[in-house]
């Protein structure tokens, strides 16, 4: 029926709750600040809010590791601030999606404390417990957070594992109880009034039947656990049960995150009859710009191929249409800033590319997904120190790399947490020209990017053609144009290594999406465009035609 497809033609906004807005002074944002600017929310236009988990947790890994999935966390307030905050963002028309995190939870959840403390309790196999094997670790599975995957504790002579940090210990979703504690704690959250979910690596809660070494990359001491667990055996028998319990016949927006997944898998994940979730959050286009070096994963400071990347963005677009769902982001709480990623964020084309990039994006087939500061054209933190971090997967890494493999020198590896890290996204957003650009009028856990007297949102919304106004113009036509919605995508000029252009059709319309990826001025030739085919949104004040200036986007409608 119509009703469930609105998420199709919905945007969302991701506000991370740490550093949104701060309402009393502590240095962290939290949901009263957030009530507070619900009304510029309002103004970009957006149709959805999803909040990065706001549970009770001792915040190892920034809320990823809940310790009560029934309290809100002090840090960021009361529950009835949430209920406030619910109530003003329906009150506005905004819906809102929660982060729910039941891969794992903290290793304070009572849960675990009761799992933990001896092999006969009524929490017992809600959490994964193997014997030791001679002696040592069950597998050779290596943490995505740094160290072994499994943890031994004296009291149960066994060892638990935990996917990410230590104090992230995985449920057993093998336990028909634990799955059940799992939707009803999911039914409390939905019959409160919340709007539908973030589901947190949720394509790795089916872990492999057998528990086997697995590869390990030269010089690394373990076998990544990311592959071996990623869209196990029984995933979509546990999505269709989680479906049947908590999403049928209601009107949900369900997005899976889900590292690993192949077109494939989303065909699956996210099909219109899957009776799973609505969409996923796939990583391809975000892991083309990996170190060669296989021991260094991510961590790396050279740019994408353009190339790989409209290859990958366009098998997706073609992939998923008529049978599934796409997400469609450049940013996250996850990936450093877009616009200084795959963009140029030097002062004379920050705004044309971040908008460039905006463009590409917008026109495609999915539900678009604008990461807070995103609109503003926010950029990497660009810090120079190991301590201006906070994030444990950055320090972990740098720690790992440098001080215990001697795999880099320490200047390298803060190469790339410049421009890899988390906390790229994480600096508070930058709301106008003052002490912490407004934030908090404390001192911000993480430090405000220094470039916040030029970038803030009281300077863009004051200022005509800025990133902010080009993105609200974007938001208003996927509301205005089904086209968007529904056009079949085609890339062309598939080979061209400096212009990304496609079209949209739906056999009545066309809309011809055209992207300079360079500070260059290039010129091509589209036979598609009628001359007289108005142009619908551009980067620029006017259209010189095969003449493509720096970072030039442009969009036609015939
Ligand atoms: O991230 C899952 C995930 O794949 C991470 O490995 C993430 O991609 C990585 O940090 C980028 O290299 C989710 C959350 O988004 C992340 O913030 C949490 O730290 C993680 O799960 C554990 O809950
Ligand atoms: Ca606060």
């Amino acid at each position: 029926t119509t009703s469930t497809q609105w998420w199709q033609s919905a945007v969302v906004y991701q506000i991370y709750p740490r550093s949104f807005q701060d309402s009393n002074g502590d240095g962290i944002g939290d949901l009263p600040g957030i009530t507070q600017r619900l009304d510029y929310v309002k103004q970009l236009g957006v149709d959805v809010i999803w909040l990065n988990p706001i549970y009770r947790s001792p915040g190892v890994d920034n809320g990823y590791d809940i310790s009560d999935y029934y309290d809100i966390d002090p840090k960021f307030g009361t529950m009835a601030d949430f209920d406030a905050l619910l109530t003003a963002a329906h009150a506005k028309g905004l819906k809102l999606m929660m982060d729910i995190v039941v891969n794992h939870s903290s290793d304070q959840n009572a849960w675990f404390k009761e799992s933990a403390s001896s092999r006969d309790n009524p929490y017992a196999d809600y959490y994964i417990w193997r014997d030791p094997v001679d002696g040592h670790a069950p597998t050779n599975w290596g943490a995505l957070f740094g160290g072994s995957a499994w943890e031994y504790v004296a009291s149960r002579q066994q060892y638990y594992l935990h996917s990410f940090a230590v104090e992230q210990p995985d449920l057993n979703w093998e336990s028909p109880r634990l799955r059940q504690a799992v939707y009803d704690m999911m039914n409390f959250w939905v019959d409160r009034g919340v709007d539908g979910f973030r589901l947190d690596v949720i394509n790795s809660i089916s872990k492999p039947t057998v528990f086997v070494d697995g590869p390990v990359a030269d010089g690394e001491p373990y076998a990544s656990i990311g592959a071996i667990e990623a869209n196990g055996p029984r995933l979509h028998e546990f999505l269709q049960e989680m479906y049947a319990q908590v999403f049928a016949g209601r009107a949900l927006m369900t997005v899976g995150e889900t590292p690993g997944a192949s077109v494939a898998d989303a065909q699956q994940l996210a099909g219109r009859n899957s009776h799973e979730l609505n969409m996923v959050f796939q990583f391809e286009h975000v892991s083309l710009d990996g170190n060669p070096d296989p021991r260094f994963g991510k961590w790396n400071d050279q740019p994408v191929q353009l190339v790989t990347l409209k290859h990958s963005l366009s098998k997706w677009q073609t992939g998923l249409h008529d049978q599934a769902w796409n997400s469609l982001y450049w940013n996250n709480h996850d990936q450093p800033r877009i616009v200084s990623r795959f963009g140029d964020d030097r002062p004379a084309y920050r705004t044309r590319s971040a908008k460039m990039l905006a463009t590409l994006l917008h026109f495609m087939q999915g539900t678009p997904f604008i990461y807070q500061g995103e609109e503003l054209g926010m950029t990497n933190a660009h810090f120079t120190r190991l301590d201006d971090y906070r994030d444990l997967e950055s320090l972990n890494a740098y720690h790992h790399y440098v001080e215990v493999e001697g795999a880099t020198d320490s200047a390298t590896m803060l190469a790339y947490l410049a421009h890899t890290s988390r906390d790229n996204a994480r600096t508070p957003m930058q709301w106008q020209d003052a002490p912490h650009a407004g934030f908090t009028t404390g001192t911000p856990w993480l430090a405000v990017n220094p470039n916040y007297p030029r970038i803030n949102a009281q300077r863009a919304q004051t200022t005509p053609g800025s990133v902010y106004h080009y993105y609200q113009r974007l938001v208003a036509l996927r509301h205005r144009l089904p086209l968007i919605r529904t056009g079949r995508y085609h890339l062309l000029m598939p080979d061209d290594q400096s212009v990304y252009a496609y079209t949209r059709r739906d056999g009545h319309q066309t809309l011809l999406v055209i992207c300079n990826f360079t500070a260059e001025t290039q010129s091509r030739h589209f036979e598609q465009r009628p001359p007289a085919a108005p142009l619908l949104i551009s980067n620029y004040d006017d259209d010189q035609g095969d003449v493509l200036r720096a970072y030039e986007a442009k969009v036609y409608l015939f």
